[in-house]
């Protein structure tokens, strides 16, 4: 741990956030990263699916491992994309790190801020995809998903929280990886002067999945996938079918410390659905924390379609 971490906050969580370099970690996560710092070697033809925390991850996860496969989707029916594309910095399983024997290029997730993330890269420029979400629509599934955090994160319990005080952390910054605001402007900043980042909104996506896929692919170095191809990407994508695979209805993350179901990954995913759970009170709040910074960084992001 370097000297600028180890401040500790107050969390929504009910378990306590460590600061490190100006981004909040819970303990268990901080040590994966302390971990994959030591023991793990990038490859300069790495490619790192990047994001915060309920921005559109497991979506992201399984477009690239798709792309990236021969299995004609035969992986996505197996496994939940968390277990096909593990997180550099262990949060699911300290067994992601090292993997010497994976061959290249090796495909890793990460929810890490750009800035944690970067001295792991160096000079290597590899790949990194980052998807974002508007903050409305990751504050409420952020917060419909914690109740499923019971005894995850090597036994850390989450206690019942108010949504307000949860709100009141978003706001503040206080999230894990969060904050929130900063997560994303490390990557989009980056991503304005490097061809090694793909930036992609979750907003956009819905809008236009078919040339997402197709930009991704692109980027991947798979321009040869035909549009039959990419069509059938799009449809084992689909909200709509990973989410009644009887893997993700009943199966658990296969990694240590995790107690998480795989149908935790699946709620609605729809954009908009902050409606539903905002008071004008909230979102223009909201509006003052997050969106006007961000509209300060030229990103502009959609709260609906
Ligand atoms: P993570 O950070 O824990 O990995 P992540 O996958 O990033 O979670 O985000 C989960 C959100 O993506 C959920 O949004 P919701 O709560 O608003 O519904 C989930 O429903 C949504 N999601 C999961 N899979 C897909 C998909 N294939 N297409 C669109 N949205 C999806």
């Amino acid at each position: 741990m370097s000297a600028k971490s180890g401040r500790i906050r107050e969390s929504p969580y009910g378990i306590e956030l460590v600061e490190h370099d100006g981004f909040f970690y819970t303990p268990y996560v901080l040590e994966g990263m302390m971990k994959m710092y030591s023991q793990f070697k990038a490859r300069e033809d790495d490619v790192f699916v990047c994001s915060g925390l309920k921005t559109g991850t497991t979506w992201l996860k399984s477009i690239v491992a798709s792309i990236m496969s021969q299995s004609k989707g035969n992986d996505l029916r197996a496994k939940n994309a968390h277990d096909l594309i593990r997180n550099v910095e262990g949060i699911y399983d300290p067994r992601s790190m090292g993997n010497a024997e994976i061959p290249s290029p090796r495909l890793r997730g990460s929810h890490l801020p750009y800035s944690a993330l970067q001295p792991q890269i160096g000079s290597l420029g590899c790949r990194i995809i980052y998807i974002a979400r508007n903050p409305k629509d990751t504050f409420v599934s952020h917060w419909m998903f914690l109740p499923t955090l019971q005894g995850v994160h090597n036994g850390e319990t989450t206690a019942p929280v108010s949504k307000e005080v949860f709100f009141d952390c978003f706001c503040n910054g206080v999230s894990v990886f969060g904050p929130f605001v900063d997560h994303v402007l490390g990557f989009w900043n980056a991503s304005r002067n490097q061809n090694n980042i793909l930036f992609l909104t979750y907003e956009d996506m819905k809008v236009d999945s078919l040339s997402h896929i197709k930009k991704i692919a692109d980027f991947l170095g798979q321009s040869s996938l035909t549009e039959e191809d990419i069509r059938y990407i799009d449809s084992q994508c689909s909200f709509q079918f990973l989410s009644t695979l009887d893997v993700n209805r009943n199966g658990k993350l296969n990694m240590k410390n995790t107690n998480v179901s795989n149908r935790s990954f699946f709620r609605k995913g729809e954009v908009g659905d902050w409606k539903n759970h905002f008071t004008p009170d909230m979102n223009s709040r909201m509006d003052l924390a997050v969106e006007n910074k961000f509209q300060e960084a030229g990103l502009f992001l959609k709260y609906e379609l």
